[in-house]
Order: structure tokens, then sequence, then C-alpha cells
């Protein structure tokens, strides 16, 4: 009985942040890995090492039957997906199940309707959660479009039901432009995601993006561990993160929170999950779940002093939760800057050799990467070579550690973003904090970059 050993299913630096919580445990681990990464430092620490299929990933981090054979070879008890590649895949996670292989996430049911945005809403508000104004579910023909658009009033925006993160999304102005965005946004959901439901939103206009994650066990135990502020991001990609968001009032968080846990609760939530919010003028309002762990759930880690993915761990083994709500003490403020191997100002990809790494350190310093001297950056995947956190008694304690930890870190051969993270970490708005999630783009477009 019990976890002995976790296939993960990924690569990267969460690979390698598994691997410790496993390894922690006491459980041993299988990495799987393509032939573009047969060097990878996740590889290299693994107990055991399976080579899944070619670079593309395709071919090796989403072949389904390669994962699972290589679970069987290996007698592996239970895979965790990381996130990215299969890890909201509700079919996968059925697939282990009845292999009688532990899935390390949430009930595939659970997936599944948070994957389908209008479902997602719908259990949301049925929850009790408050929504953005909008359709009600899907919409069915273009005059429900206009009256809908002229009661919430426009700018409203067209989603995508099986979108998400961004994708399949656009803002309308006008009633005349209306028709034409609903008809696009429907076909090209159609062509992207096989589903071509969208549905109607009131567009807002200076949101701040805040999260909140949550864990749930398979006894309707459900606690929420803070807010996340993942508002600094560019074309739908964070680049930092922090915890607590700066300037929003306990009491307001707490309500919230408090309701994310209560429908983990209703619904019999099982493992790691973040409610996604945009919070405008005081008021939060719900728009995705993400059921998987997420890249920024480290700062969540530093201010709880809670390891998350352990938790998806023990909470798949079937253990109850270790604390009750009341026992979860947030303390200090964390921040998280990206570091991706791209040009700091264009956002081209670099991949490439990195001829030197030496990370950075000290105290309230905890870098999660895979990258090492000499590691070659595979082109085939995402651009992400680490984290950076930094964690301060105060926002101003983490900040500074941040820029000193930024001074510290050399990476070269390749071209990163540390450059645009050392430009944001001194800026006065950044610095005040409270920026919103159109902030980054704005900034990138006055310094002319
Ligand atoms: C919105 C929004 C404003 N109003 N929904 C983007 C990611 C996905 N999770 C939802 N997103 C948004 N949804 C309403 N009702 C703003 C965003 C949004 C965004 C929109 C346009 C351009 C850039 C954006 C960046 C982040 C979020």
């Amino acid at each position: 009985m019990g976890i002995e050993k976790i296939l993960i299913a990924n690569r990267g630096e969460i690979a390698l942040r598994i691997h410790r919580a496993a390894h922690e445990m006491g459980i041993k681990t299988v990495a799987v890995h393509s032939t573009a990464d047969a060097d990878a430092m996740h590889v290299r620490l693994a107990d055991e090492a399976i080579c899944i299929g070619p670079p593309s990933a395709t071919d090796s981090y989403l072949n389904i039957p390669a994962i699972i054979s290589a679970a069987e070879i290996s007698h592996a008890d239970a895979i965790h997906p990381g996130y990215g590649f299969l890890s909201e895949n509700a079919q996968f996670a059925e697939i282990v199940e009845s292999h009688d292989i532990t899935w390390i996430g949430p009930k595939p049911e659970h997936i599944r309707t948070m994957g389908d945005k209008v479902e997602a809403k719908r259990s949301a508000g049925k929850l009790g959660l408050p929504l953005v104004p909008g359709s009600d579910g899907a919409i069915e023909d273009v005059d429900e479009a206009k009256a809908i658009a002229r009661d919430i009033g426009y700018p409203v925006i067209i989603k995508a039901s099986g979108g998400g993160g961004g994708r399949g999304m656009r803002v309308v102005h006008t009633e005349a432009a209306l028709i034409h965005a609903v008809q696009t946004t429907r076909a090209e959901a159609g062509a992207a995601f096989g589903n071509s439901a969208v549905y109607m939103e009131k567009f807002l206009e200076k949101p701040r993006h805040i999260e909140i994650q949550v864990l749930a066990d398979t006894f309707r135990n459900a606690v929420w561990l803070g807010e996340r502020d993942c508002s600094m991001q560019r074309r739908h990609q964070k680049i930092i993160e922090e915890a607590p968001a700066p300037g929003i009032a306990r009491r307001v968080i707490e309500k919230i929170g408090d309701r994310c846990a209560a429908a983990c609760k209703k619904i019999g939530y099982r493992g790691a999950g973040t409610f996604e919010f945009l919070y405008e003028n005081g008021e939060f309002f719900f728009i995705e779940m993400n059921t998987r762990v997420q890249v920024e759930h480290p700062v969540t880690e530093m201010v709880t002093g809670i390891d998350i993915v352990q938790m998806q761990i023990r909470i798949a083994a079937g253990e109850k939760l270790p604390f009750t709500q009341r026992s979860i003490q947030m303390r200090g403020h964390a921040i998280e800057c990206r570091i991706n191997a791209e040009d700091a100002y264009n956002f081209m990809p670099s991949p490439g050799r990195i001829t030197m790494w030496h990370p950075p350190g000290g105290p309230g310093v905890r870098v999660d990467s895979h990258a090492y001297t000499n590691y070659f950056v595979p082109p085939n995947y995402d651009s992400m070579i680490g984290k950076i956190i930094t964690y301060g008694d105060t926002r101003e304690q983490a900040l500074a550690r941040m820029r000193i930890a930024l001074s510290e870190t050399v990476v070269e051969g390749i071209s990163t973003n540390i450059p645009l993270h050392r430009e944001l970490m001194v800026d006065a708005n950044f610095v005040e904090g409270g920026t919103n999630i159109h902030y980054l783009e704005g900034w990138l477009h006055q310094h002319k970059r």
C-alpha cells in the first residue's frame, strides 16, 4: 500500500520539483524523456529513466501509450503530470486510473468540467462564486448576443468555451463588430479546440489577475492557501508572481478564499487547484479554474510553509489534510521571477547551450531550475529555464532580495529575460504594487522595445 514509486510525466524544472518532493518522502522516481532531453537534469536525478520518443512533444511528453508503457515497465504505482502537457487531460487521468495507477491529480470529472469554460462558470456560479456579468452559458444566436451586450454594455469579450489561458478570445467595442467577432471566434474555436461554443462577458478594462490556491483531500476537507497576484504578464505569459497580493484588504481576500474552499467541499474536489479571478474596483470575478499544480506555486509555499507538491502526493495516497484552515498562517512576502531563454525585449526564443550557469543564493532565495553549465536548452519546448523566488518579512525585503539575486545570476551562451526583470524590480509602479494585467505591455511600449 501507499505510493512507493512515482512516474513523473514531465520535464524541466517541474520534473525536478516533483522529484525533490518524492525523495523527501522516501518515494522513488521514474523520469520519462524525449531524445532531446537525454542529458536533462530530471533524467540524471531520477532513480530510473525511460526514453519515450523523439523531440516533438506530441510524440513524447504527450504520447499517452508510451507513458503508460513506461509506468508499467518500471512498476510505478503513481503518475504526477506536473503542469502543461497532459496535466489537464481528463482522458489521460482516466486511462491512468484504469491501469490501476494512482493519478496524482483531481478527479477526471472535475478536470473535464473545468476544461470546459462554460461548464466551469456555470459550476462556479452554482457554488456561490461571483461571476463576470455576461451570457448565462453559451451564446446560441446573434440576436441573443446583441441583447446580452446591450444589457451589460460594451465593451464585451467573446470567449471560446474550449479555450482558456487567453486562447480564443476577442474584445468587442461596438454592436457593429459583434456579429463578426462571434462568428470568427466560433470558427477558430471549432478548428482549434473541436468545440465551437462561445460565451460573452463584460470586458473589464483594468483588472488584476488574482488567484486562490486550494487543497482538498478525499474526505471532503478543503483549505485555501492565500492568493497570488499574477498580473505581470505579456501575451498571457505570466512573468512575475507574488503572494500576498499588494494592497487588497485581508477581509476581502478571506471572503473569496473561504468561498473557494467551500466550493471544493461541495463538489468533493480532490488535490490541488487554483481559482482564477479578475479583480477590479475591490471586487472579485471568477474566470477559470486550473486543476493542476501551477508554475507559480512556490510563492504560496514560501508564505505558508506548506509543500504543495508533497500535499498532492499525500492526498493521492489517501491521506487526510494534516492541517485545518485555522492553523494555516500567511507570513511574509514572496516574489517569483520566471527566467526564460528569450530576448529580454523582443521575446524571441533563445535556445542553445548555456556556457555558464551561476544561480543566486543567500537567505530567502530559492531557485527552481533544471539548468546547469553546459546544458543545451532545446528549441522544442517552452522557454522557461527556471524561477527565482525570494522571500522576506515584508514586500520590500523580498524585492531587495530579488534585486540582489538577479544581480548575482549569471547565464552565458543564451539570451534571457533577466535584464527585463532587473528593470521591473526598480520600476516605480511595480515597486508601489498593484499594477494591472496591461501594465507590462504598456511599459514595453513606453520603453520603445
Ligand atoms: C477577461 C479580461 C477582461 N474581462 N475577461 C485572459 C486570460 C484568460 N484567463 C482570461 N483573460 C481575460 N479575461 C473579462 N471579462 C481580460 C483578460 C485578459 C486579457 C484580455 C485581453 C488582453 C490581454 C489580457 C491579459 C490578461 C487577461
